[in-house]
């Protein structure tokens, strides 16, 4: 099923620099792999930086594992980073490496930290190490966690309430990447991203659970699919909008840090009925609270059921974003609606609906 992986060590990167590269970490995730393909459309080296796995974990990455270079690496080993700096001074980095689940971070809050907060101070500091501090632009990903349940709409100027040890382990890495680019003039930029699907989403989020468990559904998944609290509300946009968002950051002369969000927020009920409706199917939602269930209104099956076990210990109600900052001073803008995203999250599960009459 998987391409054979070429993965260097940090110690066979002795190749030749191309005229614009970039190091990307974290680029086995979604956001990772789809930024790759970006670059590589324009014309960069990607180098990827992949913590060690005993498990093949490039599912994401088949598409372009002979065009990218791999490499072992790890953000919570700083002699690794410094090294590997050194070997591929890239002109642009990408810190996407994260742990990004907001409910793991309450039972692994140390492990979370260490990776998302200190893993950005090992890389700047390894990028002052090797001297590339002042040619090299620095991507930090950063969340709309860090709001927590700050009034919507939220931006740049909305003061930082975090409201799990992953919010607060994003809201210390952007403050490093501020105080790192006014205290040595580098230019390091957050992207302050708001929720962001696709196909590469990964499976333990509530929208490709979502659309995952309707593929399952079609082809004669019997048991309901569980979900926690279906009154969240989210800016849900694109994946390919937001990686676009970030190449324009650092395009920029002035590193600053930037909202991307659509502006409109859905519940995650919203999101169920709007993919199960692609594939045909009316959900009727009965019952309160965790004893709550979503019938098919054809056939009677149920389909969803709440799990008290799936809420949080804290919850963000509502996250909405405000990107007027982005939309005048990048110029970006979200191409793909929240319907074109549902869809193509839909289809990439349930390739059979692509030829139902139905879906279209
Ligand atoms: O949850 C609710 C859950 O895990 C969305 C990450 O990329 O975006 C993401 O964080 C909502 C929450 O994403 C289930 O309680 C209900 O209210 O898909 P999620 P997230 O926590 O918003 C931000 C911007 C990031 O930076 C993060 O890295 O859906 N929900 N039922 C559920 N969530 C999950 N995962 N599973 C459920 O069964």
């Amino acid at each position: 099923m998987y391409s054979v992986i070429f993965c260097m060590t940090e110690f066979s990167l002795g190749m030749i620099l191309p005229s614009r590269s970039a190091l990307i970490t974290g680029i086995t995730g979604q956001d990772g792999s789809t930024l790759a393909s970006l670059l590589l459309d324009k014309g960069y080296k990607v180098f990827g930086l992949r913590p060690y796995a005993s498990v093949d974990d490039t599912k994401n990455l088949i598409s372009i594992l002979d065009d990218i270079i791999l490499i072992d690496g790890d953000v919570t080993d700083t002699s690794n980073l410094t090294r590997i700096l050194e070997r591929t001074k890239p002109d642009e980095i990408y810190n996407l490496a994260a742990m990004t689940h907001v409910g793991v971070s309450f039972s692994m809050p140390e492990a979370t930290c260490n990776i998302n907060a200190q893993g950005v101070v090992r890389l700047l500091e390894a990028m002052r190490t090797v001297g590339i501090d002042k040619s090299a632009r620095f991507y930090q990903a950063s969340s709309s966690e860090m709001f927590g349940n700050a009034p919507a709409p939220q931006s740049e100027e909305t003061p930082f309430a975090p409201c799990s040890p992953y919010g607060c382990s994003k809201l210390y890495a952007y403050w490093m990447v501020r105080t790192y680019r006014q205290a040595y003039g580098m230019h390091a930029s957050n992207g302050i991203l708001f929720n962001h699907e696709g196909p590469h989403r990964g499976a333990e989020f509530v929208t490709r659970k979502v659309t995952r468990a309707l593929g399952e559904f079609l082809s004669g998944r019997k048991e309901p699919l569980p979900l926690g609290n279906l009154e969240a509300r989210r800016d849900w946009g694109h994946a390919h909008d937001y990686m676009r968002g970030a190449w324009m950051m650092l395009q920029q002369e002035r590193a600053d840090d930037y909202v991307l969000a659509t502006g409109q927020t859905r519940s995650v009920r919203e999101f169920v009925n709007a993919a199960f409706s692609l594939a045909g199917f009316a959900l009727v939602w009965e019952g309160q609270g965790t004893h709550e269930v979503a019938r098919d209104a054809i056939s009677g099956q149920v389909m969803v059921r709440v799990d008290e076990a799936l809420f949080r210990p804290l919850e963000i109600d509502q996250l909405k974003g405000d990107s007027s900052k982005a939309r005048s001073i990048l110029g970006w803008e979200p191409e793909i609606s929240f319907e074109a995203m549902v869809e193509d999250m839909v289809l990439a599960d349930a390739p059979s609906l692509l030829n139902k009459k139905r879906y279209a």
